[in-house]
């Protein structure tokens, strides 16, 4: 399988709980490599365009609020097969129905509050990398 990025983002409710360490953990225990991160808290603005593809559903606006709550922690991961790697890692949307020992059942408190988001496509991974880390701080490793 070919080498991938992947845009990973801890969310406020898993940066809330201390676990940015635990989860990064998981990434390099399935061979994914950190080669961009930042902290930030995003701005409304922010939350509304990386969501855009949403923007008509019902959950969007709790969605908006919930991102723009408190701090996240943004990362591109590589490695082989990383969107699908990572996918796998974090587990369904939805904690109640995510897979046992993923991100998702061991650290998500709901369907809105669910500790991760991964890029689901090439396409979509290189959209959302490009957003967050426009320019020259990515270390491919
Ligand atoms: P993400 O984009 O955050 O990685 O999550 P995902 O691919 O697993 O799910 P997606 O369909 O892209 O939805 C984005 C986020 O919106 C919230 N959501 N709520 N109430 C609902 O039915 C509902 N559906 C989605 C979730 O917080 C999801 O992570
Ligand atoms: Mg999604």
């Amino acid at each position: 399988m070919a080498i991938e990025r992947t845009l990973s983002i801890i969310k406020p409710d898993a940066v809330a709980k201390n676990v940015i360490g635990q989860i990064y953990s998981r990434f390099e225990g399935a061979g994914l490599k950190v080669i961009a991160a930042r902290m930030m808290h995003l701005s409304r603005n922010d939350a509304e365009a990386f969501y855009g593809v949403h923007r008509e559903r019902p959950f969007f606006k709790d969605l908006v609020e919930f991102m723009i709550s408190g701090p996240v922690m943004v990362q591109a991961l590589e490695g082989e097969g990383a969107i699908l790697k990572n996918r796998d890692l974090m587990g369904a949307t939805d904690p109640k129905k995510a897979a046992a020992g993923t991100i998702r059942a061991d650290f998500a408190d709901s369907i809105d509050a669910n500790a991760v988001h991964g890029s689901d496509a090439p396409e979509t991974a290189a959209v959302e990398i490009a957003f967050f880390f426009p320019g020259m701080s990515i270390h491919s490793r």
